[in-house]
């Protein structure tokens, strides 16, 4: 079992290179959001395009067992959106991106946003290719969720508390929560939001604004680095 297991995720770690190399090659950044199912991965989807399309260039890929209901609720935003509908499987892995990748031809650039199937379990092990995990969770779910499924928080780069809308109706205490998801991944980013107030969605914008200009940087700098390359045998020719 453990073998075949790491036969699974070490072919699923080569697509998930090859998917992330050329994301970086393209500049394009690359979200993987990742939760239970309910926490709000379509919602906060569909505003945070909402936001951002009329200046940046966006794909989406949804990942459910069954339906396209999530790709249709994207595509009512105005943007490309691939359904993805695993079956009996409860993840999404690097091939299916990958494959999603031809369809959609994401532009250079762009951002390129991922919901997983919902589930806090196994997504955590498969890598995408993506630049961060962000983890979802909500108000309604309980505050030890990240001590119970650690490898998902300890996965993510970002957690996003969603439906805070919901606090004074709760006694749910967030802060606890936060401290929690921190206690397994001391670097946790930690956005409070709610998608339908629209509270906490400016962080949020700017988070992913930042990392997209770091993806543009990153790729100016690979593209310096090819041109000097060049200039270098250029003159190791010229000297010949
Ligand atoms: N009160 C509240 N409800 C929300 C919020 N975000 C999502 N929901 C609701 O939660 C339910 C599940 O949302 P959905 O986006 O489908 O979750 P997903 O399964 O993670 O994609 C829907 O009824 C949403 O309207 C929020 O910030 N506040
Ligand atoms: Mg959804
Ligand atoms: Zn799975």
């Amino acid at each position: 079992m453990v073998q075949i297991e790491q036969d699974i995720l070490s072919k699923n770690n080569g697509y998930a290179a090859t998917n992330r190399q050329w994301f970086d090659a393209h500049g394009v950044f690359a979200l993987n959001l990742v939760s239970s199912p309910g926490s709000g991965k379509t919602t906060l989807l569909v505003k945070t395009i909402a936001r951002l399309k009329d200046q940046i260039a966006i794909n989406v890929v949804e990942g459910d067992q069954q339906t396209s209901n999530d790709a249709e609720r994207i595509r009512a935003t105005g943007v490309a959106a691939l359904q993805i509908n695993t079956g009996k499987g409860c993840h999404l892995d690097g091939h299916m991106v990958g494959m999603a990748l031809q369809r959609l031809q994401p532009a250079d650039d762009s951002l390129f946003l991922i919901e997983n199937v919902g589930n806090l379990v196994c997504p955590a092990a498969f890598d995408l290719g993506e630049h961060h995990k962000v983890a979802i969770l909500s108000v309604t779910e309980g505050e030890d969720k990240p001590l119970k499924y650690p490898d998902m928080f300890r996965a993510a780069d970002v957690m996003l508390l969603n439906k805070c809308d919901l606090l004074p109706h709760l006694e749910f205490d967030a802060n606890l929560a936060e401290a929690n998801a921190r206690r397994v991944n001391p670097k946790l980013v930690v956005f409070r939001v709610s998608a339908t107030s629209g509270e906490g969605m400016d962080a949020w914008l700017a988070w992913i604004r930042s990392g997209l200009k770091l993806q543009g940087v990153k790729r100016a700098g690979q593209v310096e680095a090819l041109q000097r390359r060049v200039q270098e045998l250029e003159h190791q020719l010229a000297q010949k």
